[in-house]
């Protein structure tokens, strides 16, 4: 973003939610990467600190230590600049995030990422319900102040281009607003 380091000011934090499958990883990184922001992975923090309570056999993944993970995440929240990426965001203190985005992707093109993740059977069938039922949606809405969530359409290569420029029209925004 035309060179401004956004490092060392005092910063913003921002969530990308969603189903698995709808992009989050690839806009997150490609974001902190054009203005310098951290990117926090919360399941790539989860695997590396072992931070779970069990297995759920029924999913077939590991059960998050939602209590860890906020206890590991919080100095680096204190710090801003920060991007988060997690399928879910209801454990997450709600002071934490100035803006949440909810990723959504259409069935057709979610499927095929899916299935060429491996997944296959309930799994599969599980997570284009959560996308088609906008579970993740209503649960950031009734876990955040509605007017910081909002949703983004993830389903093309110009869709992730329109998101990034937006975002970072309403990061440049909201340093002018907050420094
Ligand atoms: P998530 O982190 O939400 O699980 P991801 O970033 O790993 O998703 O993306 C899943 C796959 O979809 C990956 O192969 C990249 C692709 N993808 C992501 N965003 C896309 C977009 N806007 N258009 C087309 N493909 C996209």
């Amino acid at each position: 973003m035309n060179g401004i380091d956004l490092n060392n000011i005092s910063l913003y934090i921002i969530c990308f939610i969603g189903t698995p499958g709808v992009g989050k990883t690839t806009l997150g990184k490609e974001l902190a990467a054009r203005v310098g922001a951290t990117y926090i992975n919360v399941g790539d923090l989860a695997k590396e600190g072992e931070l779970y309570e069990g297995f759920d056999e029924e999913y077939e993944c590991p059960i998050l230590d939602e209590d860890r993970v906020i206890d590991e995440l919080e100095d680096k929240m204190n710090e801003g600049g920060v991007i988060v990426d997690y399928h879910g965001c209801d454990f997450f203190p709600e002071r934490w995030f100035h803006i949440v985005f909810v990723l959504r992707t259409e069935n057709s093109f979610l499927y095929d990422r899916l299935e060429s993740r491996g997944y296959k059977g309930k799994k599969l069938q599980d997570n284009i319900q959560c996308e088609i039922f906008q579970t993740i949606y209503e649960e950031a809405m009734s876990s955040y102040k509605e007017e910081i969530v909002h949703q983004l359409p993830s389903n093309t290569p110009e869709d992730l281009e329109r998101n990034l420029d937006q975002i970072i029209q309403w990061i440049e925004q909201w340093m002018k607003d907050n420094n």
